[in-house]
């Protein structure tokens, strides 16, 4: 799966190179492509945005920036993502209908928003990833990421996909290992003759 994530901040998105994420973009099976929309202003500040039409507070990003950023993107078939905590809340459902996608575009905003007309023009989804407030889009691009790179072929073991979608973890149980006993607390015997 291609992955281009549009947003202002693309150092946030080192932490996808570690672990069982960082080893799916070695062996090829996610590409993560990090576009950054400041790239993308005509400003000699490169200034991104500016004060909202009818007042307020804040400002908003203004929308022809986002559009040559997306449009740098070479390929028409992306489903194209906005992160957003207006959106519907990501659920295990979605996660696995958005693995199936050979390419996907992740737009982050911040707290000060998008230019309606530009989210009109190239968004296909809104998603959230829960009803709190956060600072900006990335963390829940970084969330979706994770949640779906586990359904790519290849990302991990079969048996873990089947063992965590097991209804919601309703399936899930404590788990030991060495030491036998930890601060006087034994392991369940039920467990001691069982060979791993
Ligand atoms: C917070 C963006 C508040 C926009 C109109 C007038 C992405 C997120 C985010 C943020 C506002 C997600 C406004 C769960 C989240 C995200 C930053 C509201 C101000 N609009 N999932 N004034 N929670 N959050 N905009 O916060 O971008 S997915």
């Amino acid at each position: 799966m291609k992955i281009d994530i549009l947003t202002l901040f693309p150092e946030m998105f080192s932490s996808l190179n570690e672990s069982i994420i960082g080893k799916a973009i070695e062996n090829n099976l996610i590409e993560i492509n990090l576009i950054n929309i400041r790239d993308f202003s005509k400003d000699k500040h490169k200034k991104v945005d500016d004060t909202p039409y009818g007042g307020g507070a804040g400002m908003v990003i203004k929308p022809d920036v986002v559009y040559d950023a997306f449009k740098s993107i070479k390929s028409k078939d992306a489903k194209t993502i906005y992160m957003s905590p207006q959106g519907k809340v990501l659920n295990s459902e979605k996660v696995k209908e958005l693995s199936k996608e050979a390419h996907l575009v992740l737009l982050c905003g911040h707290y000060e928003g998008i230019d309606q007309r530009v989210l009109d023009e190239i968004v296909d989804e809104e998603i959230s990833i829960g009803d709190y407030v956060l600072t900006g889009g990335e963390l829940p691009a970084m969330v979706l990421i994770d949640s779906v790179s586990r359904y790519i072929e290849g990302v991990i073991s079969k048996e873990s996909v089947e063992e965590e979608s097991f209804s919601n973890g309703l399936l899930e149980y404590p788990q030991y290992t060495r030491p036998e006993i930890f601060l006087n607390r034994s392991v369940p015997k039920v467990l001691k003759s069982r060979k791993s």
